[in-house]
This record gives structure tokens, sequence and C-alpha cells, in this order.
């Protein structure tokens, strides 16, 4: 039976699990569940009724890491997690930075309510992006720069988890007219533009514009 992904592939935490799927070439059907707006039922496979679910035969799955690393484990052949396990803990400290930070600074307080709210016929509170903008941003901007490596990804040189759960982030900041200043940040400016070029993120964003042309 094929996997089937339920939430619109235009919030991070879809992106992060259709990226993990393309990248190790596993086959599944999206199921465009919108947030707040859950079918009947959705709780019995995502209790929070939050987005990204999965569904894998009798396996019911929520929570965009929780997924990731189910995936890891039943489907390791093309491996998004390091086996060391000091670079394996560095790799979920960069999940959950994004998960967790990343998600409050570049989508609740920037992408939500800049793309999401008018999608949802509500109104845009500029002055709390702005505010997100003045105090949060720069402190995550430059943790971001301190961490980067010149070349290749955050863990050597292919791309893996951590950088797709970043890299999931900032396409949506950049959706909401945010992106890094180079001259600032040149480091990470340069990483993202790497992991954007990633296939399986040109794959995600080319579909991306079909929705977000159409704002
Ligand atoms: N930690 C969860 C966060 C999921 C999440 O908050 N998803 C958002 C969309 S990006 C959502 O469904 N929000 C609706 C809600 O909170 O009811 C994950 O990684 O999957």
């Amino acid at each position: 039976m094929i996997m089937k992904v339920y939430g619109a592939t235009l919030s991070p935490m879809v992106r992060k699990v259709v990226v993990a799927l393309e990248m190790k070439g596993l086959e599944y059907e999206l199921d465009p569940v919108i947030p707040f707006h859950t079918p009947e039922g959705f709780e019995k496979i995502s209790p929070l009724k939050r987005i990204p679910a999965l569904e894998d035969g009798e396996v019911k799955l929520a929570d965009s890491t929780i997924i990731c690393e189910y995936l890891e484990d039943r489907y390791p052949d093309v491996a998004l997690y390091p086996t060391d396990p000091v670079l394996k803990a560095k790799a979920r400290w960069f999940e959950e930075y994004a998960d967790t930070v990343l998600m409050k600074v570049t989508a609740e307080g920037l992408y939500f309510e800049r793309v999401v709210k008018p999608l949802l016929g509500m109104e845009t509170n500029e002055e709390k992006v702005q505010k997100n903008l003045r105090d949060n941003m720069p402190s995550t901007l430059q943790y971001m720069e301190s961490v980067m490596p010149e070349n290749g990804f955050l863990l050597g040189e292919s791309l893996m988890m951590a950088d797709i759960a970043i890299g999931s982030n900032f396409i949506n900041a950049g959706y909401a007219g945010f992106d890094p200043d180079a001259a600032q940040y040149p480091l990470f400016a340069a990483y993202l533009q790497r992991v954007k070029a990633h296939p399986a993120f040109q794959l995600r964003m080319k579909e991306d514009a079909k929705f977000i042309n159409k704002e």
C-alpha cells in the first residue's frame, strides 16, 4: 500500500517529510489537509489535528520529527541522519532548533502572518511581524551564521535531515518576503542557496510556486 502524507506542502513541517520521502526514493501520495480546517476524524491520525501526519499501512503517525525518524528506521537505505553518536546528537539538535525556534521566528511570526492569515481571510499583524524581525530574527541569523560550514552541509558533504529542517523553514521566510542578507550573513546565505539547489527542494519549490504565484 502506498504511503499517504496529510498536509499542505507549503507548510515547512510537511515539506520536511516530503523532501525526506523524495530523497529516500519512497512512493507516497499527498492529501493536502489545511491547518485549522482539518477533516472530521483527523484526530485519529493526528491527535493534535496538526500537519503533517503519515499513514503507512497500519502505521499512523503525527509530528514531522517522529515521522522522519520512523522513515529513517523503517527505510534506512538512503540515510538522512548520521550514525556516529556525536553527529547524530548534533543532527537532532539542529532539527529541534528548526522545529521550535525557527518555527516561531520564520513560520509563526512571519510566514503565518503574511501568507497564511490572508489566505484564511484574516488580517496580517504587521506590527507583530516587525517586532519579530527586530527582536528575534537577528539572534537567530547570528546563530545560524556561527554554525555554518564554508562548503557542503551542516554535518558533512551531503544534505541531511538537519539541513532539510532548517532549509524548509527559511524557504517559508522567503515566501513571506524575508531572506538573510548575504553581506551580513555570507555563510548562511550561501548555505541556503546550496540547500535550495538540491533537486528534492527544487521539486517542492516548483510545486509551491503554483500556489504562491496565485496569491
Ligand atoms: N511539532 C509539529 C508541529 C506541527 C505544526 O504545528 N503544524 C502546523 C502547520 S506548519 C499546524 O498544523 N498548525 C495548526 C494547529 O496548530 O492547529 C511537527 O513538527 O510536525
